[in-house]
């Protein structure tokens, strides 16, 4: 294929499938970043800066400074569902389109939300780095022991779609009581197919044997769950977050977890990742794992295709599939 003059031009922030790569590079000029470099915020400007669109991934900061640099941006695709690190009153400000990658990921991230939930109540990590540790020299009859998943109260504090695929995996897969807390309670219809009870956040905190968290972030968000929520909760339970790091406040986790104030936790997103608090890295009781709940290969391959079809249509003139912000017409000339 022939370099075509005039191509639109994409900067890619972050390495990505080559199929992906090479489909973008039929439409467009890419600058792409496949030795996956995590770019700084300057790094990211000077590579937008005559662009006219990009893919992110939410890593990346997005907002009007780089607007203010980028003056050709009319599209940010973000791989990913969540978009907290998009500023989007700076999107709307700049008349730039928004999007994500919602749906795509809501299964697979479920399934990882309740494998994390189970790994922490039946202390699976815990006890392989016993056994890899060379510590396995006889078997006890309370060895490991955790607690059960079948039967048991699950509570999910954020019930949109993720929320609910996790409530179907408990509730019909392994006959869980499921109870959760949301900014809206559901329809009646959502709730029956859920098999699950909307309830207080305090109820919800005070009654769960596992809770997951699976909300947005938002500034009100930030520590939902610090060192109060954390005695209100059971000592026997489990906490799991799949959402985001910021919600949790893992000092205060880490206390908790440290004094037995709940049993154990999941954690899949930090407080400032790639970093992780310390204190999480030394208490045995939980699970760590760097930010993967929807990384299977067809997902993350299907996240990808998706950011890279909302440029595709965008750029075409047609509706982009899964938009953030809804831009007003512009007034003509
Ligand atoms: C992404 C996520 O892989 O979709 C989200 O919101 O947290 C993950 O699925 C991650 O944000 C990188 O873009």
């Amino acid at each position: 294929m022939t370099e075509q003059k005039n191509k639109l031009k994409i900067g890619m922030a972050r390495a990505v499938f080559e199929p992906v790569l090479a489909r973008l590079s039929q439409h467009f000029d890419v600058v792409s970043n496949q030795s996956d470099a995590v770019l700084s915020k300057a790094q990211i400007i000077e590579m937008l800066k005559d662009c006219d669109g990009a893919f992110t991934t939410g890593g990346d900061r997005i907002d009007a400074e780089v607007f203010a640099a980028c003056p050709k941006l009319k599209i940010v695709a973000n791989m990913a569902v969540g978009y907290n690190n998009f500023d989007i009153p700076a999107f709307n400000a700049a008349h730039v389109q928004a999007t994500n990658t919602p749906d795509v990921l809501t299964e697979t991230t479920a399934d990882f939300g309740f494998a994390l939930m189970m790994a922490t109540a039946r202390r699976i990590t815990e006890s392989e780095r016993f056994l890899r540790a060379g510590k396995w020299n006889k078997w006890g009859f309370d060895m490991f022991a955790g607690s059960d998943i079948h039967g048991a109260t699950l509570g999910i504090l954020g019930m949109g779609r993720i929320g609910q695929g996790i409530a179907r995996r408990g509730s019909h897969g392994f006959g869980m009581k499921v109870i959760y807390h949301n900014r809206s309670k559901l329809d009646a219809a959502t709730e029956d197919s859920c098999r699950a009870s909307y309830v207080t956040k305090e109820k919800l905190l005070k009654t769960a044997d596992h809770l997951v968290l699976v909300l947005p972030y938002s500034p009100e968000n930030h520590h939902t769950i610090g060192a109060a929520e954390l005695a209100q909760m059971k000592p026997t339970a489990t906490l799991v977050n799949i959402a985001r790091g910021g919600i949790v406040d893992d000092a205060a986790l880490a206390e908790a977890l440290k004094n037995q104030v709940i049993a154990a936790a999941g954690i899949d997103v930090f407080e400032g990742e790639p970093s992780v608090h310390p204190d999480l890295l030394t208490v045995p009781n939980v699970v760590l794992t760097p930010h993967i709940a929807s990384s299977s290969v067809p997902t993350r391959m299907a996240m990808a295709n998706l950011a890279a079809d909302n440029l595709i249509d965008f750029f075409a003139g047609r509706e982009v599939r899964t938009p953030i912000n809804t831009l007003p017409a512009r007034a003509s000339a």
